[in-house]
């Protein structure tokens, strides 16, 4: 990736007006995003300084650690400096698409194909998939139109053996195969369609998450779709990379709700918006600090403080901005900004994004508007749309895998039957919205919906009381830190369960392949947690085994779960049917037998 400064500006430039914006945004939001984001204040006393020095890539702003502690800086942070990702260039794409990948991978290059790449949301599965990329979307508020879908479903299908698709735990899309020779043409692709990857992986700000029932849901509070787009644009600076805030110490996760169901984990959220009005004015108390790691799991905390609705953006980039000068860059498991707040005290980080704010101050918090005595609907299924006549529908993928073909369907079907319109869910389903009542039945008959015929699996309206809210992270299939498969071992229990078992109840299960837990095991009613363990015939070596979780909770009783025992896969299915019947009340039909 080499090239002068002058071509990259140029370059930038050029996206930048062909693109001004990638999401609508709402009205007078524009002009916010522009004036906070040429905005370059770092606090005089935080230990950061905006490197100008050098010369090459690193003319330009970069964000750099002074390090009064002598803390020993992660490598990460190292390969950051070595060379600042967010200067990587359509041009440089190009140019590497030129080269066999096998050329290419050199010690020089490993830290673009294996990091900074992540910056574009491209992921090399080195080990799984050599020369082949994971690509990870941005979708605020998982809300995707058929012609988008369709344009992923192009590209998952021309990457051919191995390409496919997964719907994530952030309600978004990745994409399996992709060449770094497909690259060039897919960024074009995606953005005359409107999508980007941009800052989707790596120190970056991840998927914005809103309701999935947003601007469609009766009982809605507030429409979650345009705060998330606002939020998105901001982050990713109309599309041009936003070098601001493309230099955290680590991820960083936002949702807004807007729901009373919490479909939006503000729980488990770095920063969650929640909706609360103040002396009549409507806009949001901030829960901060949510997080997950292989380390510490952390429930979001309250920060005391409400901000009107204009204010959400500017609130955003307070705290990530506090986030960015003062977080730890030493420890790798100690950077989150959970570990920030902890550090400087709950009330000196809320001072900080205080006087970061528009009139340098906070307001108290307002009165909450979720309903917490609300029991969480079910989205599966038909259900009744604020817009008379209208219907969204709830459709189940279990464990979240989606191929090139269900991709065009669903498309189709979005069309045909709704306004073209599909959202995504953080539990790995989709909501067709805008059915008309006159519509509903003929939906409900198609193939992927019923019999599934012509598709790997049917996506469900109806479907059984423990895959309708299976979650599963990639597992082994394709990452790299995974100790176990997941998604077909996950959806081959919840098969052999609800084939040998009756129900009460929905019991939420979430499989994650290690201990980051992307699968958020800590949230499940039973989490399963990949881990190596004795083998249970007592032969010699470990075998592929998961920790359970008990005891999570998600909405108003949100609590994390713990580990209660340790237990071989091909131990599994006993195991959790007696689990189920001592406390979820389920009743055995048969033995039955596990075969993913
Ligand atoms: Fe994750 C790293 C997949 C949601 C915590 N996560 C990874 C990587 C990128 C590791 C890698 O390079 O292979 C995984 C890519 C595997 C692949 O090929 O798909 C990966 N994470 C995922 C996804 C796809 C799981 C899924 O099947 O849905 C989710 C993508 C969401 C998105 O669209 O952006 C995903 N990851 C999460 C979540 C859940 C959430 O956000 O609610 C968490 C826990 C919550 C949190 O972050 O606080 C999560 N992922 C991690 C961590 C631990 C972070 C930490 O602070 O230590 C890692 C490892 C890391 O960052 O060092 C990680
Ligand atoms: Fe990979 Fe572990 Fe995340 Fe699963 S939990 S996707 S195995 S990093």
């Amino acid at each position: 990736f080499k090239g002068g400064e002058s071509k990259q500006m140029q370059e930038r430039n050029k996206i930048s007006s062909q693109a001004p914006g990638i999401f609508p945004v709402s009205p007078g939001t524009a002009d916010i995003i522009r004036s906070i984001n040429s905005n370059e204040y770092v606090h005089e006393e935080a230990r950061v300084e905006w490197e100008r020095e050098g010369s090459g890539p690193q003319q330009q702003p970069f964000l750099r650690v002074k390090d009064p502690k002598k803390e020993k800086l992660n490598n990460f942070e190292k390969t950051k400096m070595a060379k600042n990702p967010v200067l990587l260039t359509l041009d440089d794409f190009k140019e590497w698409a030129k080269v066999p990948f096998e050329v290419l991978d050199t010690k020089e290059n490993a830290g673009d194909i294996d990091i900074r790449l992540k910056w574009f949301g491209l992921f090399h599965r080195r080990k799984q998939q050599y020369g082949k990329f994971m690509m990870r979307l941005k979708l605020p508020n998982g809300i995707v139109t058929s012609e988008q879908l369709r344009v992923l479903a192009e590209i998952t299908d021309e990457a051919g053996e191995g390409g496919c698709g997964d719907i994530t735990t952030r309600q978004n899309f990745q994409l399996r195969g992709i060449t770094l020779q497909a690259v060039p043409d897919i960024f074009e692709r995606l953005e005359a369609c409107g999508l980007t990857t941009i800052q989707s992986g790596m120190d970056n700000v991840r998927n914005a998450v809103g309701s999935p029932i947003a601007g469609v849901d009766p009982m809605e509070i507030v429409n979650t779709i345009p705060v998330c787009n606002d939020l998105t644009e901001y982050v990713i600076d109309f599309g041009k990379m936003n070098e601001r805030i493309a230099n955290l110490p680590r991820k960083w996760n936002v949702c807004v709700v807007g729901s009373h169901d919490l479909y939006e984990h503000p729980h488990i959220n770095d920063l969650a918006y929640m909706p609360a009005e103040k002396d009549g004015r409507f806009g949001y108390n901030l829960l901060v600090g949510g997080f997950f790691s292989a380390t510490k799991c952390e429930e979001a905390i309250s920060m005391d403080a409400w901000v009107p609705e204009e204010h959400v953006i500017h609130t955003c980039d307070a705290i990530l901005t506090t986030f960015r000068d003062f977080g730890a860059r030493s420890g790798r498991q100690k950077c989150r900004m959970m570990w920030l707040i902890k550090d400087m005290g709950l009330e000196n980080f809320r001072d900080e994004v205080a006087n970061r704010m528009p009139g340098g101050r906070l307001e108290t918090e307002g009165k909450d508007l979720v309903d917490t005595s609300h029991k969480r609907r079910d989205y599966h299924g038909v259900h009744k749309q604020k817009q008379e006549g209208l219907n969204y529908v709830g459709l189940n993928v279990p464990a979240g895998r989606i191929q090139a073909k269900d991709m065009f369907e669903i498309a189709r079907l979005a069309e045909e039957y709704g306004s073209g319109e599909t959202r995504l869910t953080v539990e790995q389903n989709y909501i067709i919205p805008n059915v008309p009542d006159d519509k509903v039945e003929a939906l409900l008959q198609e193939p992927l919906l019923t019999t599934g015929e012509g598709f790997a699996t049917a996506f469900r309206p109806n479907p059984g009381r423990l895959v309708k809210d299976l979650v599963s992270c990639t597992g082994n299939q394709f990452c790299a830190l995974a100790l176990i498969e997941t998604k077909a071992t996950g959806k081959a229990l919840a098969e052999a369960l609800e084939a040998t078992m009756d129900f009460t109840r929905d019991v939420r299960m979430h499989w994650t392949g290690c201990p980051n837990t992307c699968g958020q095991v800590q949230v499940a009613d039973i989490g399963f947690l990949g881990c190596q363990t004795k083998n249970p015939t007592g032969e010699k070596g470990n075998v592929d085994g998961v920790k359970i979780f008990l005891g999570g909770n998600i909405g108003h009783d949100a609590a994390l779960g713990k580990e209660v025992a340790k237990v071989a896969c091909s131990e599994l299915l006993p195991y959790v049917q007696d689990l189920l019947v001592e406390k979820f009340g389920a009743t055995r039909k048969s033995k039955g037998s596990l075969t993913s």
